[in-house]
């Protein structure tokens, strides 16, 4: 089953037009159109779930959410560890900071499957679990779930599963 984090943060009634801006993206060699692309996509995977909508913003002071890749310590006491271990994190509503660990072998996959090279994680299926936590959704007890906290690499999951729809259905 879906949770929340603790004390149920979520994004207020009033607001249901978030924008997000990518903010941070020296540290990737993905280019900027792939990344524009890969992350409209896992955020219009909540958005058909729910009343919320997403668009993205070209201004960091206008958004909602921010997104950026960083490697190492960046500031925010939750310092990344290189290649696997943490890939990524997401702070509770309404802080909406989203940081990707720039030493990942990220892979932006158009559609497809993810590639099997050796430690590859697939950026979208990371960005939909990443959104869930930026929308107030803890982690699910369900295996198939994009909430379950564990993903194979080299593995693609990007579809929201009854379980992801149901807990965000509770809230928005
Ligand atoms: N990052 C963890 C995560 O997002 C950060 C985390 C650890 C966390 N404990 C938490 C966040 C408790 C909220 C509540 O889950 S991660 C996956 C998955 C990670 C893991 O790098 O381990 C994905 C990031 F589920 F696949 F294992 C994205 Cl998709
Ligand atoms: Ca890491
Ligand atoms: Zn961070
Ligand atoms: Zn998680």
């Amino acid at each position: 089953l879906y949770t929340y984090f603790p004390g149920g943060p979520m994004w207020p009634p009033f607001r249901r037009d978030l924008k997000y801006a990518i903010v941070a993206t020296s540290a990737t060699s993905i280019d900027r159109a792939t990344l524009s692309a890969v992350f409209a996509r896992a955020f219009a995977r909540w958005s058909a779930a729910t009343t919320l909508q997403f668009a993205e913003t070209a201004s960091e002071s206008d958004a909602d959410i921010t997104i950026g890749f960083y490697a190492g310590d960046h500031g925010d006491g939750e310092a990344f560890d290189g290649p696997l271990g943490t890939l990524a994190h997401a702070f509770s509503p309404t802080d909406g900071r989203f940081h990707l660990d720039a030493a990942e072998a990220w892979v932006a996959a158009d559609g497809g499957d993810a590639s099997s090279s050796p430690g590859a994680v697939d950026l979208e299926s990371v960005a939909v679990h990443e959104i869930g936590h930026l929308l107030g959704l803890g982690h699910s007890s369900v295996q198939d779930a994009i909430m379950y906290p564990t993903i194979r690499t080299g593995t693609r999951k990007v579809e929201l599963q009854t379980d992801d729809v149901e807990g965000i259905q509770s809230m928005y």
